[in-house]
């Protein structure tokens, strides 16, 4: 029994023990095979990196962001029998628009794909005059339709809940600016039809630099929050803005079931912060920042995808339960 609620059992979940080498103190750990998707895989990627995976058929799905060779960002569905072994369409989705109305997109980049009653939802940052969340759903992976954007420029990391809650759909984001914004507070909106977005709540700031220096200049949601008997377990990327740059860790909160802009608890230290070659070293250096996470409801595994270094794509894992154990045990 996992502390896990409402996740389907996934026996064919990517998985690795943690390795008994790994003696440090942090729930989660790298897939010995990282990276899993090289930044070459197509003939015209530059880069394969902040990217989405869910379970589909007997096997995956997902959507990839891929910079091209003419460095435009842009999004790509991908398949795979494993979860870690990936074939990317060459050419960007091509969505059709549920309007006439809705303005074209500019550039699509960082995708989440979140399933709720059935259908695939992709959200993403999208360039309208700036970046904002851009929102489209796919039935099958073939054919995807483009909805009103969520929010208005400029905002990024939007990620939706997976269920409804209190009867709405349920929504964080990260208000930011024009460029590579030195600030960021993650926030709740909810809405009655994907469409109309209101009721919005603060749920976290960056927290004091004196006491978790890697989220102390900007946070934002990363995986679609997990449903568990402690709360929606939210894994999200933290900056520290150091001499040489940004740096970009993640680690994990905890928020209240049915308020979820309430942090029931947060984690101090990381869980993952770039360390190994590949994170430290690529078109942006010191880069990890996941966007998916599967989860066996059966046995609380965990398998999540994160960018690394603006570059490639990698698997860590981790159970449910410790994590969630972690956070509790370890409070900003
Ligand atoms: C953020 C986003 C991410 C990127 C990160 C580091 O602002 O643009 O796509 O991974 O910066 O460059």
């Amino acid at each position: 029994m996992s502390i896990l609620r409402n996740a389907p059992g996934l026996p064919n979940i990517p998985w690795e023990p943690r390795p008994e080498t790994d003696r440090n103190d942090t729930p989660l750990w790298r897939f010995s095979g990282n990276p899993i998707i090289p930044r070459n895989l197509m003939a015209r990627s530059n880069s394969i990196f902040n990217s989405a995976v869910v379970p589909f058929g007997d096997g995956f799905a997902g959507v990839f962001r891929c910079d091209d060779t003419s460095r435009r960002m842009n999004i790509h569905v991908g398949r795979s029998a494993d979860g870690i072994d990936w074939k990317i369409e060459d050419d960007p989705i091509e969505f059709a628009k549920v309007s006439p109305d809705l303005p074209d997109s500019e550039y699509k980049y960082d995708p989440r794909v979140v399933p709720i009653d059935g259908r695939w939802y992709v959200i993403w940052c999208n360039g309208y005059r700036g970046p904002c969340i851009g929102l489209g759903y796919t039935d099958d992976f073939k054919k995807f339709h483009m909805m009103e954007n969520a929010t208005m420029p400029y905002n990024r990391n939007g990620v939706l809940f997976p269920r409804r809650i209190n009867g709405r759909y349920a929504l964080l984001t990260r208000p930011s600016d024009a460029g590579h914004t030195p600030f960021g507070d993650i926030v709740y909106s909810e809405s009655p039809d994907l469409e109309f977005w209101g009721r919005h709540r603060h749920v976290m700031s960056p927290a004091n630099h004196r006491i978790s220096a890697w989220q102390c200049t900007k946070i934002g949601a990363g995986p679609a929050p997990i449903e568990t008997s402690e709360g929606w377990l939210l894994f999200y990327h933290g900056v520290l803005n150091s001499c040489n740059g940004f740096v970009y860790a993640f680690g994990a909160a905890l928020l209240d079931l049915d308020k979820p802009w309430q942090v029931i608890a947060r984690g101090r230290p990381y869980m993952i912060s770039p360390r190994e070659l590949y994170e430290c070293v690529g078109d942006v250096p010191n880069v990890t920042f996941p966007c998916a996470a599967l989860a066996d409801g059966d046995t609380g595994r965990l398998a999540i995808y994160y960018g690394c270094a603006d570059t490639v794509t990698s698997l860590a894992f981790g159970m449910a339960d410790e994590v969630a154990d972690f956070i509790k045990r370890n409070p900003v």
